[in-house]
């Protein structure tokens, strides 16, 4: 039997393990002579961000404005904005991070696609635990780096990082460390890496339908018809387990996360 654990409460936000992103003179691409494709310089911090997940249930949650007033805006792979959706998601992208299905697969259509342009872009692959580094650049899951230095090649300005994947697996002992039952050996969803990436950013993050409000549907996204409970229970992310420790750190109110759909964090407040 698995020890017990304990759940970390509003102060868990402040042990997260950050999210690390390649820079110049990281190996292993040093060495290959690659790592000066890196964008240089410092990310932005922001006062007050927004995460919107894509789930079905932010359908006729009327929370574009909502989301559209914080200083930063993230969302995930190919969920639209704006349009047809702004009332209900918003209008506003500052960030998206995407896995790396969506930077390789062409249905994606990531060069031509105005969902990628005029942001920052943060992408993950999927290695094994604890991999060595070298082993998973040769054989990523997805081949998410002809896109990655054919795209830094062509848009230099841009701000694109890859997401270092051991620190995805720092992410994946974390949630385990606090976690009462056993948690499925895949890296967490972008969701949860999208929270632990805008915690380091900003003092605020409301993070919209993550944990599933009174909306809760069998879509899987707002943006398709299709039904599928395992985009919100999980299949192969470790989702039930993200869900059940972001909802333990969180300090908002049952009617904010039930009845508006979103859960709150201040590293002032929960980490001075
Ligand atoms: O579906 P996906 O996730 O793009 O959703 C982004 C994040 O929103 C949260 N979410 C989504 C739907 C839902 N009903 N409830 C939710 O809470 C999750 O936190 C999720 O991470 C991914 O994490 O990258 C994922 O990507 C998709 C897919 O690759 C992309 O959408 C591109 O098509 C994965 N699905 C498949 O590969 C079939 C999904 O497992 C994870």
């Amino acid at each position: 039997r698995r020890r017990p654990k304990f759940l970390p409460g509003p102060k868990g936000i402040c042990e997260m393990s950050e999210v690390e992103l390649f820079r110049r003179g990281d190996e292993p691409f040093r060495s290959q002579g690659s790592d000066l494709y890196f964008p240089q310089g410092s990310l932005t911090s922001y006062n007050s961000c927004a995460i919107v997940s894509s789930a079905g249930s932010m359908l006729k949650s009327r929370l574009g404005s909502e989301i559209d007033s914080h200083d930063a805006v993230l969302r995930f792979n190919n969920a639209p904005a704006g349009g047809v959706y702004a009332q209900d998601v918003g209008s506003k992208t500052t960030h998206r991070i995407l896995n790396s299905q969506v930077v390789s697969k062409p249905e994606f259509d990531f060069f031509e696609s105005p969902l990628y342009r005029n942001l920052t872009l943060l992408v993950w692959d999927a290695s094994k635990y604890r991999q060595d580094l070298r082993e998973w650049v040769e054989k990523p899951e997805h081949d998410l780096f002809t896109s990655y230095f054919f795209r830094r090649q062509i848009i230099p300005e841009e701000n694109f990082l890859i997401i270092n994947p051991r620190s995805l697996w720092e992410l994946w002992d974390f949630l385990d460390i606090n976690s009462n039952l056993p948690v499925i050996k895949n890296p967490p969803s972008s969701g949860l890496i999208g929270l632990a990436f805008m915690l380091r950013q900003c003092n605020y993050v409301d993070f919209y339908e993550y944990i599933p409000s009174m909306r809760l549907t069998r879509r899987c996204h707002f943006y398709s018809e299709h039904e599928d409970m395992g985009c919100t229970m999980g299949v192969w992310h470790p989702l039930a387990a993200e869900k059940l420790l972001v909802l333990n750190m969180t300090t908002s109110s049952n009617e904010d996360i039930f009845s508006i759909g979103k859960v709150s964090f201040s590293r002032k407040e929960s980490c001075s």
